[in-house]
């Protein structure tokens, strides 16, 4: 075993912190978490570039190629207010790495499949292929095209607002502007890729970004005092040789790295914070903070534990609570934000985790995941905790105008012949068509179904909801928080289980949107659909 495959394998069993040897793990553990670089906007305007790049990086004393925002893991944070303009100029830079070139070419992807009885004639397998390009899943395709997604923020999902249909091109930009609206809740929302095929591979690089809207629960006088961090939790899947993420597709399997690759490609899991392994954070005694935590995973589900803390937590995917709600842990599915106040004990280290969990995945549970360090010391204090916040946004009080049933289902076992699928309401993702119709200003309620084994969180784009019940909850899982009052934008089905959430659609934010699970190879294989909101009186409008 070499040093760097055994540094992988530290990082990926999360066991690196435990390493005495001081020559073998020097830059894996121990680096005081960083505050990640911020812009903020100035007179109502946020104007910022952000290229996407190709660039060799240092992620626990390794050398790897990854796909960034302008150069850095994760990306900036942006600062920005409610009723701010938010100007974002997209430049692909994306150098396609690590792709040998003829995947790109159709007579090797139709060499790849001559054993398939499906591709008889060499004709098959070009219309085969031609199909693909046409539906955008070819690798070449999942390479270099991206767009971006403001998520959390309700803007609007059209040109040349919040657009995920849109297909970004090598060498092209795209010049975004959102108008967030004066009532968008104060908390953490973020950024990433949302090209449908292409969303994991390139949230496997590390893309991603924390959006922060500052408003009247900053006011708060004890949360003012505090040392604010925001911490993106990134996962990362990185190839032993290339040490880029693999272009292939994947399968769910047993082990530490819960993928496997077609073609085979040895490969680790990264799971740094603000681009650091198993960082220190250094607290004073009796020292209040307030963190604000994304899970920018494109998979695991982060079940974050601080040994010998509580949580106080103060917001949910963005939206603040009226006070705070102390908590043994927080789940945080993928995309999920939590946002909480720890007070800090006795001087010590304590560390950080995600507990083992079982999200359904076919390979089994998810291990424990040492994640940083909560190294205690210096002179005591005693900061002062706030006992109220802010009055959060209510469901208004307006009748429940439609109930629906969406069934999630999954497919690992490639027995349709169509290989791994996931789908709603039996179908894959397909931008053509509109899925569901609903019309802006009114109150619907979603019944979601789960018919596979996977825990699918599911994300809807725009507008965020509550969820009024859950059914199938494993027994004994406590990571479930079923508040009715909470606000999410991302809810986990429980396998086999279901929930209904209400929604209103805001009356100001109509077109044509998404709503996907958010484990990224589930979204790129099919689990997503499209939302048209109509104009209010406009309903049904028909067609996109
Ligand atoms: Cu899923």
């Amino acid at each position: 075993m070499n040093r760097r495959t055994f540094l992988a394998l530290m990082a990926a069993t999360g066991a690196a912190g435990a390493v005495g040897n001081a020559s073998t793990a020097a830059h894996v553990g121990g680096e005081e978490l960083r505050d990640l670089p911020e812009v903020s906007s100035a007179n109502g305007i946020l104007d910022y570039e952000l290229n996407v790049v190709t660039n060799p990086l240092e992620l626990g004393g390794r050398q790897v190629t990854l796909e960034t925002y302008n150069g850095q893991l994760p990306g900036a944070a942006l600062r920005i207010r409610p009723g701010d303009n938010l100007r974002i100029l997209l430049k692909n830079r994306i150098v396609p790495v690590g792709i040998p070139t003829n995947d790109v070419f159709m007579l090797p992807y139709c060499a790849s499949k001559s054993n398939d009885a499906r591709y008889d004639t060499r004709r098959a397998c070009l219309h085969d292929f031609w199909n693909r390009w046409e539906r955008r899943q070819t690798l070449a395709q999942e390479a270099i095209d991206t767009n971006l997604h403001t998520h959390g923020l309700q803007v609007s999902p059209q040109d040349p607002g919040d657009n995920v249909f849109l297909q970004i091109g090598p060498l092209n930009d795209h010049q975004y502007s959102y108008d967030v609206p004066t009532d968008q809740p104060a908390g953490l929302y973020w950024y990433h890729p949302h090209f449908h095929t292409a969303t994991a591979h390139q949230v496997w690089n590390g893309l991603s970004g924390p959006i922060i809207v500052e408003g009247d629960i900053d006011a708060v006088p004890e949360i003012a005092e505090m040392r604010e961090r925001t911490i993106v939790i990134n996962e990362m899947w990185i190839a032993d040789d290339s040490a880029e993420v693999p272009f292939t597709l994947v399968a769910p399997v047993a082990g530490p790295v819960p993928f496997v690759s077609f073609p085979s490609v040895p490969a680790a899991m990264y799971v740094p914070l603000n681009g650091q392994l198993l960082p220190d954070i250094t607290m004073q005694p009796g020292e209040a903070q307030r963190w604000r935590v994304v899970a920018a995973t494109p998979h695991r589900s982060i079940w974050l534990h601080v040994e010998g803390h509580t949580l106080h937590q103060i917001g949910t995917d963005g939206i603040p609570y009226a006070s705070p709600r102390p908590r043994p842990h927080i789940m945080l599915a993928a995309a999920n934000r939590a946002e909480f106040i720890i007070k800090a004990g006795e001087p010590g280290r304590y560390r950080i985790y995600a507990e083992a969990y079982d999200q359904g995945h076919p390979g089994g549970p998810r291990p424990r995941l040492p994640l940083a360090t909560l190294v205690v010391r210096g002179k005591q204090v005693n900061s002062p905790m706030p006992s109220t916040l802010v009055e959060p946004p209510r469901m208004p009080d307006l009748p429940v105008v439609r109930r629906r049933t969406l069934v999630f289902s999954g497919d690992i076992t490639g027995r349709t012949g169509m290989g791994i699928q996931f789908l709603i309401d039996g179908k894959e993702m397909d931008h053509e068509r509109i899925d569901t119709e609903v019309e802006a200003g009114t109150i619907e309620e979603w019944t979601l179904v789960n018919e596979d084994i996977f825990q699918h969180p599911i994300h809807i784009h725009v507008n965020p909801f509550q969820v009024v019940d859950v059914q199938g909850i494993p027994p004994g899982d406590t990571s479930w928080n079923t508040e009715p009052d909470v606000w999410w934008d991302t809810f986990r089905l429980p396998p086999f289980g279901r929930y209904t959430l209400r929604m209103y659609f805001r009356p100001d934010i109509t077109g044509k949107t998404v709503y996907h699970c958010h484990i990224l190879p589930h979204e790129d294989r099919g689990m997503m659909g499209t939302l048209l909101i109509d104009p209010h009186g406009q309903y049904p409008g028909g067609g996109p």
